[in-house]
């Protein structure tokens, strides 16, 4: 088993709780091979450009029809074509990191994965990293193992670049996470779910309880909550470092990629991928919690009126509620609950999150379904202790 993953700069299942932190392997740049590895007869590589609206189009037919499904096959992630553009051109994106394969007769893309540049902060040190995402082979493809060769493949090229360190999640488990966690569901739209076989009837309960159990009012609830504004974006990061600073591992972002993640600009013909919102107080002017979630529509696949379910994913939220009397865990449920009212409004069917950071302290009092899902977090080329939750930390609630 993990004949591939035997091989690379990962931690082993067994390893000791005692290690130092810190990157696994010392990278020669110069023993980097400087050409593209051999690939499959018939097969070639290309670098795709997200800049053309028809490369972008073109990745989003690959992943369309064959990126993730869950268990059954039933349900398939539909990354839209906006959202592929937002997710790989963040701030230092590097065009040789969206890696493709094509069929060398047909041209047709058949294999992809991609990289964007990144912080992290872990403990208290700062790691340049690559964010590995939407490695996807073509279903006619699979089992021939071209997935190393593609990992082989974007780790050269970023080895090249000067990053030897990476971070990625999937739902398989490989040598070997650092954290792992599951998915939660909170209906929005309870009839739609249930018609396209995503959400059950309990036995003991009627299709209009259940319409009842999950309603929300019309209205959110803490005064001073408003979009986003581009002038927020000094004290969004303020408000965000101060609170990640909770968290073992977190993302370190400059403003450009707050900017960039999390800040949503009008423009005309330009879809909505990130919802972003902030209490400002009304005395002080400060920005005092944030909350923001991002679109991802799934594609139902097996026969239903309903051939999408459009999911919105619980994103970076912060509040400075967690050094008060008021206590965080009170707080963040009249937050996330206002969350779920904005996701509502803008026509959301459910609102997903995992139980990760803070997100147990409000999953069940908001009546989230324990999914089936699983998501586990990597490090590449880089060693640390399992990540604690704020529970494990005696961190104030
Ligand atoms: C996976 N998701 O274990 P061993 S997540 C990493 N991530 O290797 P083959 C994976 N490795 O066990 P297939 C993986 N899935 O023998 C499988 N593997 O050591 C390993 N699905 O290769 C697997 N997208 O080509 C095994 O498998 C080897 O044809 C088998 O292709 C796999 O984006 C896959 O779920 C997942 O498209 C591409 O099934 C295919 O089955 C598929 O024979 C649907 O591969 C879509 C899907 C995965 C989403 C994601 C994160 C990827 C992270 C990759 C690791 C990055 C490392 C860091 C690199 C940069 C370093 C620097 C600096
Ligand atoms: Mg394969």
């Amino acid at each position: 088993a993990y004949k591939f993953w035997k091989t690379q700069p990962v931690p082993k299942f067994d390893g000791k709780d005692d290690i130092q932190q810190g990157p696994i392997k010392i990278i020669d740049p110069d023993e980097t091979p400087k050409d593209p590895y051999p690939l499959l007869d018939g097969f070639e590589w290309v670098t795709l450009d997200l800049t053309e609206d028809n490369n972008v189009v073109e990745l989003y037919n690959l992943l369309s029809t064959h990126y993730v499904e869950d268990g059954e096959g039933e349900f398939r992630l539909n990354y839209s074509p906006a959202f592929l553009r937002w997710a790989l051109t963040s701030p230092g994106w590097q065009k040789e990191w969206h890696v493709g394969v094509r069929a060398s007769k047909s041209k047709k893309l058949t294999a992809f994965i991609s990289g964007v540049p990144t912080k992290i902060r872990a403990h208290d040190q700062t790691v340049q990293v690559v964010e590995i995402n939407f490695l996807c082979i073509h279903k006619k493809l699979r089992s021939k193992r071209l997935a190393p060769l593609l990992i082989k493949e974007i780790t050269r090229r970023c080895y090249l670049k000067g990053i030897y360190q990476a971070v990625y999640t999937a739902a398989v488990v490989l040598p070997t996470p650092i954290a792992s966690y599951r998915y939660f569901h909170r209906p929005l739209n309870w009839l739609k779910l249930y018609e396209a076989g995503f959400a059950f009837l309990p036995l003991n309960s009627t299709t209009g309880r259940q319409v009842a159990k999950y309603h929300l009012p019309r209205n959110t609830s803490i005064p001073g909550l408003r979009a986003l504004r581009e002038s927020d974006l000094d004290a969004l990061q303020h408000l965000l470092e101060q609170y990640l600073a909770r968290f073992d591992v977190s993302p370190k972002f400059t403003k450009d990629e707050i900017r960039h993640w999390l800040f949503h600009e009008e423009k005309k013909g330009v879809e909505q991928v990130v919802w972003s919102y902030v209490v400002e107080d009304a005395q002080t002017q400060k920005l005092t919690d944030f909350f923001s979630f991002y679109s991802l529509e799934s594609s139902v696949t097996s026969h239903s009126k309903h051939d999408k379910i459009r999911t919105a994913y619980l994103y970076y939220y912060a509040s400075a509620f967690s050094s008060t009397e008021d206590g965080l865990e009170a707080r963040l449920e009249i937050l996330i609950n206002d969350a779920l009212i904005v996701a509502k409004k803008a026509d959301f069917d459910v609102f997903n999150a995992l139980n990760l950071q803070d997100n147990a302290l409000f999953l069940e009092k908001l009546r989230f379904m324990n999914g089936s899902g699983e998501l586990n977090y990597y490090l590449f080329n880089y060693r640390m202790p399992p990540v604690r939750d704020a529970q494990e930390k005696n961190l104030p609630l």
